[in-house]
């Protein structure tokens, strides 16, 4: 099945204000520069590129009570938040180009209270090499970028909870991690207190990408709304080197093809974060031309070729 609405809205959010290692607010001009406007329109999409939102610049300050850059943290969400608000709004798929993934938080928080509006359960794919499962009482480095998933379950800064209309914008079981093999001493006991479902590398390597994924996809309806937020540390830095925090280790481009793939036969895709590609770190633009094939790839460009 192919992805039924056809308009994709791309929203840039040029900022690394929740790293600490710099140049991931290059990633939306990267993914353009890479073709992500063309290739989407080659697979019959209707393509709205909105451009990039503004936000404050990054102050780049040690963290304060556990976190760092708080308030422009807090500033460029509330940008995202809206922007996300308004292409679901008019029918469109957003599609959020980080910046860091921090900014997951307007973007899902947005999603979270469309999805309650509209009736519809929301289930989140979070692909990534992190379980980004931190709070500010608990982060080795007071990166905001490694704590998303917390705000979004209703633990983490004040400021940065409670944006969907309720505390908590996701139950633990409204997400499921894929990747996973960098996580944190303290955020591993959270995520087992959390109940998280994590299939981390060691599952892939046991049961393999299409096992994993057919777990993870089996008890999705047509009422699901599907999330995808796309770490792109999430990859083996061997494929994809032009990220912040990388990690040994990671799926490679078939197995990562096959993930994206599978989603896209759900047909149930209706938004998607592409963030952390770090283009100062990276080979040519190699990482975010990688990220515009999955991308093409999760809008079910192979379906095209094999009917199923
Ligand atoms: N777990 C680390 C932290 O919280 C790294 C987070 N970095 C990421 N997450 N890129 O996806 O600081
Ligand atoms: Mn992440
Ligand atoms: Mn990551
Ligand atoms: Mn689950």
């Amino acid at each position: 099945a192919l992805v039924t609405a056809s308009t994709v809205s791309l929203i840039g959010a040029p900022t690394d204000v929740g790293a600490s290692v710099r140049g991931a607010g290059m990633g939306p001009d990267a993914l353009r520069v890479a073709g992500i406007v063309e290739t989407l329109r080659a697979h019959k999409l209707d393509v709205i590129d909105r451009g990039n939102l503004a936000g404050p610049p990054n102050p780049w300050h040690e963290p304060a009570n556990g976190v760092r850059h708080l308030d422009e943290v807090v500033t460029w969400n509330r940008a995202v938040f809206d922007a996300v608000s308004g292409a679901l709004g008019e029918g469109h798929i957003p599609l959020l180009m980080g910046g860091d993934h921090s900014l997951a938080i307007g973007s899902i928080s947005a999603i979270a209270k469309h999805c309650r509006a509209m009736g519809k359960s929301l289930r989140v794919l979070w692909l990534d090499a992190h379980s980004d499962v931190n709070t500010e009482a608990i982060s080795p480095s007071g990166n905001l970028h490694g704590m998303p998933v917390s705000c979004l379950l209703g633990h983490g800064p004040a400021s940065l909870v409670g944006w969907s209309g309720q505390r908590a914008a996701l139950s633990p079981e409204d997400i499921d991690f894929i990747g996973i093999r960098s996580v944190d001493a303290e955020e591993k006991q959270a995520i087992r207190l959390l109940g998280l479902s994590v299939y981390d590398m060691r599952h892939i390597d046991e049961y393999g990408m299409r096992h994993t994924m057919t777990e993870i996809l089996q008890d999705l309806d047509a009422d699901t709304h599907l999330h995808v937020s796309f770490d792109l540390d999430c990859l083996d830095p061997l494929e994809a080197p032009g990220v912040g925090t990388r990690v040994r280790g990671g799926p490679t481009y078939r197995e990562m093809q096959l993930c994206m793939e599978m989603i896209a036969d759900t047909g149930l895709m209706g938004s998607l974060d592409v963030v952390e590609i770090n283009p100062a770190l990276d080979v040519r633009n190699r990482t975010a031309e990688l990220a515009v094939e999955f991308v093409q790839s999760l809008f079910g460009a192979s379906t095209l070729v094999r009917e199923r």
